[in-house]
């Protein structure tokens, strides 16, 4: 009698990673069976997002939040933006992970388990921003294509792992080092298995900071399969393209990393302002490196009504790439005039930071509360739409939310 085959151990565990919980009984499933809890392809479900999360694109997944769902200090799980280049990885085993670090600008090209990297570096825990550099272009006219973000395409959860820089310095940096560049085993659209969706990274100073992390859990979980499991490089502050998901390689680069989706206009914007629609030749780009001052009012939800003499509570988050925020200011009349709100320091540099202001309406009717952040250099958010770029990057324009008193 031939023997049954029992579903491998590293299908197992990426089972268990997808599903959140371990499969106690899963050595007793015969190979090719799937779980009914992934049988079920409902997004909101399968990724544990909140039900009022919009979902923008199912192939690749990108979901976008809602202004109110990023109320939270910390972004929980179930309301961070998903956005995918490619499709996702299946198979994913901490157990048997590795990361390589090589490149032309390595000293000695090496190779960690995860197990290695947790045993042997120290840890470090840091809330970090990580925004899409294409959150907002929904806005941009003449319009841009892609996945057209409105304002969630952002989060700030906690992230814990090691410093990248401990892991370079142990792996040998040589003088020429100028740029590092992940690899991760996400599959390209195509499922051509030589292509890779994306390849990005980012200069050695931003590579070799305290807070850039080789990170294996989020809001202090392992992370979540879609957000990276079980290894995950963050770079709070930069667009988040930078923060490579499911990583297996990092190359210590003596150029500019020329990965998938370094070059030519992809995260990249005209070095020089150009006119709305106006054609930008590729080696007139730049690429995009700390994100601009921005916020967002996460409470109330626009919409909101206000009783006749009640004074209205707002709260939000504000974030400044590399800077600290060092003003937080709201208007009610269409930005002719500006009173502030108080705003917390950061939990650690490249943190959000928390705002609110208790506003009171002359009379009743319609109006508009918006929030505008000036960053600790004095670059405040523009009121309107920033420079048009070919992508759609940057919109970094006030936030606002409707609100009537009656
Ligand atoms: N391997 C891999 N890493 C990736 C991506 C990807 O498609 N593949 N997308 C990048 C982009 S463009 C963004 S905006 C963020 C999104 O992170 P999130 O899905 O955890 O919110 O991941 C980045 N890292
Ligand atoms: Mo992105």
């Amino acid at each position: 009698m031939k023997r049954r085959d029992f579903v491998k151990k590293s299908t197992l565990s990426s089972f268990a990673a997808l599903i959140g919980a371990e499969l106690v009984f899963g050595s007793k499933m015969l190979e090719g069976y799937k779980p009914l809890a992934l049988q079920d392809t409902d997004p909101y479900k399968l990724f544990k997002k909140n039900p009022n999360m919009v979902v923008l694109n199912d192939k690749p997944w990108n979901i976008e939040a809602k202004a109110h769902l990023l109320d939270d200090a910390i972004t929980p799980n179930s309301s961070m933006f998903i956005r995918n280049n490619g499709l996702l990885p299946d198979n994913l085993d901490a157990e048997s992970w590795t990361l390589t670090i090589d490149g032309e600008s390595v000293a000695q090209e090496k190779t960690y388990t995860l197990q290695d990297l947790k045993s042997k570096f120290k840890h470090y825990t840091y809330q970090l921003v990580i925004e899409c550099g294409g959150n907002g272009r929904a806005e941009f006219d003449p319009p841009a294509k892609g996945n057209q973000w409105t304002v969630g395409a952002v989060h700030c959860a906690s992230w814990t792992g090691v410093r990248l820089r401990d892991v370079l310095k142990d792996a040998g940096i040589k003088n020429n080092a100028v740029y590092i560049g992940y690899h991760a085993v996400d599959k390209h659209l195509s499922l051509d298995p030589n292509k890779e969706p994306i390849s990005r990274g980012c200069p050695m100073h931003k590579a070799l900071q305290n807070e850039t992390l080789l990170a294996f859990k989020m809001n202090g979980e392992a992370i979540p399969m879609v957000h990276g499991y079980p290894l995950r490089l963050v770079a709070g502050g930069w667009p988040a393209s930078v923060s490579g998901k499911w990583i297996n390689r990092i190359s210590i680069r003596n150029q500019v990393h020329d990965g998938p989706k370094m070059t030519g206009s992809a995260y990249r914007v005209p070095c020089e302002s150009v006119a709305p629609g106006e054609k930008v030749s590729d080696e007139d780009m730049c690429i995009i490196e700390s994100m601009p001052v921005k916020s967002l009012i996460t409470y109330p939800k626009s919409g909101a009504i206000i009783k006749t003499g009640n004074t209205l509570n707002i709260r939000g988050h504000a974030w400044a790439g590399e800077l600290e925020v060092a003003k937080m200011d709201y208007s009610i009349d269409f930005g002719s005039t500006w009173h502030s709100c108080t705003v917390e320091k950061p939990a650690n540099r490249l943190a959000w930071q928390h705002f609110a202001a208790a506003i009171t309406f002359p009379k009743n009717g319609y109006y508009e509360v918006w929030a505008r952040a000036t960053d600790s250099n004095g670059v405040s958010q523009p009121m309107v739409l920033p420079g048009w770029n070919p992508k759609g990057y940057l919109n970094n324009a006030c936030h606002r939310i409707a609100v009537k008193v009656k």
